[in-house]
């Protein structure tokens, strides 16, 4: 009887690793295409880290270790293959890490035999979520990600404290963990993406500097900081790079998401920004430059939202929500940007480079104020009479 359930949940499992997935053309705005289907769903993760097979121990086969949602994923581009290390969260909320791998950016995607198992080096430690994997020139493949412990200083039982962490590896395969990150000026970190490239022959980070767990406080941005040795990685100084602003998409919050991206015109970031509303905080993605020499320089910052959720994306664990901490450039110059929707399951969106730079560098910027707005609005009404005949 067990054996048959199981068979059936691995036939079925079969059959979603195989379905093709391609761009969803009901959604057109010229700067990237969303794919129908998500890429990974609390369904792809393997049956057997699921399920107890043993029919003395599991007589009704009842999923032992359900998973809750697969999301928020670091994304690698390496020797022709798509590698993606989500935040993948047990029925019982703590979070852990997996690669999938995938020879299509948009499909395919399945688990190695065993989730990652990180060295047990912080023992407050409590959960792990978020990781950004940079492949960095000094030879490593880092992962950066949250490290969540209990706030021990604060009696409210929710009361917590985020630190970035560290791995690193070679293969995805052996990871070696380093110290946290220590930022000597803000007392909690989250969203934290390593640099691909030395600066000034040191380590650049991308910091947010909080306040408190949920609340950036009077962190006003994204920071900036160099650190000296990464294998003790202090920060002492953090310079603001794309801050936040009264009734921009980043009023509430902002938070580096993927790896930036190098161009010819600078280093592009796919970020998000977060504002509150009477439903609640609502995440979307944007887009800024930064200096190809000094990239704490924003340089270029398109006024706006990226993506932002839409149709069945708005619904989830956290409603309302998409975020990104991957994207991958191939030899083609094809983007893919990895993002979650709601906490829950995680979607491709594809683009060109050229599509890309064209968003950033020539999209139109934020004038702050609605009759400005109104303004830039009807230039653009008017410019376009000349086309009429079109
Ligand atoms: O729930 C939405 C997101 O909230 C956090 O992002 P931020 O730190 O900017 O608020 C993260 O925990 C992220 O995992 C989550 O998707």
């Amino acid at each position: 009887m067990i054996q048959k359930t199981i068979r059936q949940l691995l036939n079925e499992q079969e059959a979603l690793y195989n379905q093709p997935n391609e761009a969803d053309r009901s959604f057109y705005n010229g700067i990237y295409e969303r794919f129908m289907h998500p890429v990974l769903t609390r369904d792809h993760v393997p049956v057997s880290w699921r399920y107890d097979f043993d029919p003395q121990t599991n007589p009704f086969c009842e999923e032992r270790l359900g998973i809750n949602a697969v999301l928020n994923s670091g994304a690698l581009y390496m020797n022709g293959k798509y590698y993606l290390v989500p935040r993948i969260e047990g029925n019982d909320r703590k979070s852990f890490f997996a690669v999938a791998e995938s020879d299509n950016p948009g499909q395919g995607f399945r688990f190695w035999d065993e989730p990652v198992q990180l060295p047990d080096t912080e023992p407050d430690e409590t959960n792990v979520y978020d990781m950004r994997l940079t492949q960095h020139e000094d030879g490593w493949i880092y992962g950066v990600f949250c490290s969540e412990s209990k706030d021990k200083m604060n009696p409210d039982l929710s009361a917590a404290t985020a630190a970035a962490g560290i791995v690193r590896t070679k293969d995805l395969k052996t990871w070696e963990r380093l110290p946290n990150l220590k930022t000597l000026h803000s007392p909690q970190q989250r969203n934290v993406v390593l640099h691909p490239e030395f600066v000034d022959g040191k380590y650049a980070f991308y910091t947010r500097p909080m306040d408190d767990f949920i609340e950036t406080g009077s962190g006003s941005g994204i920071g900036f900081g160099l650190c000296d040795d990464i294998t003790h990685p202090v920060i002492d100084e953090e310079k603001m790079t794309s801050i936040r602003r009264y009734h921009q998409i980043t009023e509430a919050k902002n938070g580096a998401g993927a790896v930036p991206i190098r161009t010819d015109r600078g280093w592009i970031h796919i970020a998000h920004g977060v504002r509150n509303t009477a439903a609640g905080l609502r995440y979307v993605l944007y887009c800024f430059a930064t200096d190809l020499k000094d990239p704490s320089k924003v340089i270029a910052e398109p006024g706006g939202l990226f993506i932002g959720p839409r149709g069945s994306e708005r619904v989830g664990d956290v409603s309302n929500v998409v975020f990104t901490n991957g994207a991958v450039v191939n030899e083609n110059g094809d983007v893919y940007i990895y993002y979650a929707s709601s906490d829950t399951r995680l979607h491709v969106a594809h683009t060109t480079l050229e599509r890309l730079e064209d968003f950033v560098f020539n999209g139109y910027r934020d004038p702050r104020r609605s009759v400005d707005c109104v303004k830039q609005r009807v230039e653009l009404i008017r410019r376009n009479k000349n086309y009429e005949q079109i």
